[in-house]
């Protein structure tokens, strides 16, 4: 059977299973520890990272974008936009939610005091306003049907209950398209389905022994 290879909580991760489940294409996950890699993982991916790939026949592919487009076109139908170029357009506004991913990750790994958070996330609802500016205004990022794009955002949103709680205001206020779309991402099985019950408490507990504000903060919030 198709084997990932994933982490609990990655983004990255995330879309691979949402495409996979929203394609019920049937496989095995297996999370692993990043700050205790596999040996095996490096034999496997240049870059030790998940996903990772590994067919029955230990074909193996790493980049997410890039297992997940290899998987859409191996199944039944398509996750992507049949036009070329609203295929294309996709794929950039895609790349621009992973942008905003790395953002997220510069809170939790790097950004050490209140002031380099704060702008962190300033810089984070800037670009989310321009996203606003392009949505379709429909439940999902084009319309009414659910593309790969959105299950990049899925990842994205996700993380946004617990900095509001840290910045005390909703990130998605004054962007009415994107709360709409993100309520209904919030409910789709897929989405759900991509991470562990106990999602925010994990995160939690993964985040706070991390050297960072928001590390400080949500430690000293849960003591
Ligand atoms: N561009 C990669 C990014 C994957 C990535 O950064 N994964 C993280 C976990 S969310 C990872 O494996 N980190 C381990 C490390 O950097 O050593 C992709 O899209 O697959």
């Amino acid at each position: 059977m198709l084997k990932i290879i994933g982490h609990h909580l990655c983004p990255y991760v995330q879309r691979v299973v949402i495409l996979m489940l929203e394609k019920d294409i049937a496989y095995q996950r297996i999370d692993i520890d990043l700050d205790n890699k596999p040996e095996w993982l490096l034999q496997y991916s240049p870059t030790a990272k998940v996903p990772l790939m590994i067919t029955a026949d230990d074909k193996v592919l790493f980049e997410s974008q890039v297992i997940c487009e290899y998987l859409d076109e191996i199944s039944v139908g398509s996750l992507q936009p049949l036009d070329s170029f609203e295929k294309a357009r996709h794929k950039a506004w895609g790349e621009f939610g992973t942008q905003m991913l790395n953002l997220i990750a510069k809170t939790i790994y790097q950004d050490s005091d209140k002031a380099a958070f704060e702008h962190s996330i300033q810089r984070l609802k800037q670009q989310l306003s321009i996203v606003e500016g392009e949505h379709s205004g429909g439940n999902y990022f084009s319309g009414k049907v659910f593309h790969l794009t959105d299950a990049i955002y899925a990842s994205l949103f996700r993380y946004f209950s617990l900095l509001q709680k840290i910045v005390n205001s909703q990130i998605l206020a004054q962007m009415p398209k994107l709360s709409v779309w993100q309520q209904h991402l919030s409910e789709r099985k897929s989405v759900q389905a991509a991470v562990p019950s106990e999602y925010e408490t994990q995160l939690i507990a993964f985040i706070s022994n991390k050297p960072s504000y928001l590390a400080q903060r949500l430690s000293a919030d849960t003591a």
